[in-house]
């Protein structure tokens, strides 16, 4: 047993001061310090130094840590643009990723206070790496190929990703399954993945209306993707509309990626199937695909969380810079309500979508805390001060074990 004695403890709706936590693998008690110490007469004791914030570990729930490699090889601020670069470098991106080029961008993720993320994995080469990691992973084999002729050998391989992830067998690690998107996955593809996700109770992720070619194709079987569905898959109509491809997820509670040009409708159907939105900012931004409408997604009360994306698409897999960045993006919200927002969106509301007992310092939740160092006492504008500041983290711990 350990405890821990903050000045200040960050919960999603208050700030605790003078108490102190318990902890092994779970929190185990809240309350003043020389409670705790009677209770526990031989845990190991630290009290930290004044101005010191106890919060939730943060999660970082899609990040493509294959892609890890790109810095400048692939192309800015138009969609179609950054994929035909993506097609073009893929050779020297993938292949240029290796062990130590993912374990790097993992250890910055625990650097930046990142104690879990969400791994979309495309060919599952980052598999190893993200069995070491340190954090809790959600690892989600990703399923792509819109391609009928293709379906039994894309599936068969995806199959052996799952069967791979599956095999890993540490705390912490949980195997899962993603749909890369609407306009890539072919429908016999998607039913077949949908029935073992619903089987063994896997999360489940995809990328949903992301940018306008997108949206026009899956509409109009047109727009930007009509050049690239004809010239390089010999394919002139889209395998499914976005409303046959949300049919496949309903009662799954999904974690939809991106959303920016979603209709009403749709999100009506997020709404009532009670998935949620990863909201990525700076990727939206830089692959030219506008900004989410935030407050259309609170009035239809879906729950939204934040993420990097991979550096495919985003120069860091900071999750502070990534909220400092929404926080200037979405002027359409109040300042201090959006930090707030932001705070718990990778926090309590991440895991709640993960469905990770974590995310808050709070009895019986997993050990994924931080101790950041304030410069003076906190006031009630706390959560945009967090987000601005990047304040020192001087701890890690996940599940109890102190990771920095
Ligand atoms: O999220 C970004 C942008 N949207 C879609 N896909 C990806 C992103 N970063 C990497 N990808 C991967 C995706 O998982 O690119 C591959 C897929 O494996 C092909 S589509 C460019
Ligand atoms: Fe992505």
């Amino acid at each position: 047993m350990q405890i821990i004695s903050p000045n200040y403890i960050l919960t999603p709706n208050t700030l605790l001061t003078d108490l102190a936590v318990a902890f092994d693998k779970t929190i185990q008690k809240i309350a003043p310090l020389e409670e705790l110490q009677k209770e526990y007469p031989d845990a190991e004791v630290a009290v930290l130094e004044k101005n010191s914030l106890l919060m939730p570990g943060l999660i970082n729930a899609h990040v493509h840590i294959e892609f890890s490699a790109n810095k400048t090889n692939l192309s800015y601020g138009d969609f179609m643009n950054w994929l035909y670069s993506v097609i073009e470098n893929r050779e020297e991106l993938i292949g240029g990723c290796d062990a130590t080029c993912m374990s790097k961008a993992i250890d910055a993720m625990l650097e930046s206070g990142i104690t879990t993320f969400g791994a979309i994995s495309s060919h599952g080469m980052d598999l190893q790496a993200c069995a070491k990691a340190v954090q809790n992973v959600v690892f989600f084999n990703e399923l792509i190929g819109s391609q009928a002729t293709m379906a039994d050998a894309l599936f068969g391989d995806f199959l052996s990703r799952l069967d791979a992830s599956k095999s890993v067998a540490r705390e912490g690690f949980h195997p899962a399954v993603a749909i890369h998107s609407p306009y890539s996955v072919h429908p016999i593809l998607i039913k077949k993945a949908l029935g073992i996700v619903k089987n063994e109770k896997l999360k489940l992720s995809a990328h949903f209306m992301e940018s306008e070619a997108e949206r026009n194709w899956l509409d109009s079987s047109d727009g930007d993707f009509k050049d690239f569905f004809e010239n390089l898959l010999k394919q002139n109509s889209a395998v499914s509309d976005s409303k046959e491809f949300l049919e496949h997820f309903n009662g799954s509670n999904a974690l939809l990626t991106h959303v920016v040009k979603a209709n009403e409708e749709e999100l009506k159907t997020i709404a009532s199937n009670k998935h949620t939105v990863i909201h990525c900012p700076i990727s939206n931004r830089l692959l030219g695909n506008g900004a989410l409408d935030l407050n259309a997604l609170d009035k239809q009360n879906i729950n939204w969380i934040c993420a990097t994306d991979g550096l495919s698409s985003n120069y860091s897999l900071d999750l502070f810079e990534e909220m400092k960045c929404a926080l200037f993006m979405h002027s359409e919200m109040p300042l201090l309500e959006l930090a707030k927002k932001l705070i718990n969106s990778v926090t309590i509301n991440a895991a709640s979508a993960l469905n990770l007992n974590t995310g808050e310092i709070a009895e019986g939740k997993n050990a994924d805390m931080l101790v950041l160092d304030l410069d003076k006492e906190p006031t009630d504008e706390l959560a945009i001060h967090l987000i601005l500041h990047r304040y020192n983290i001087s701890k890690v711990y996940i599940n109890g074990k102190q990771e920095k």
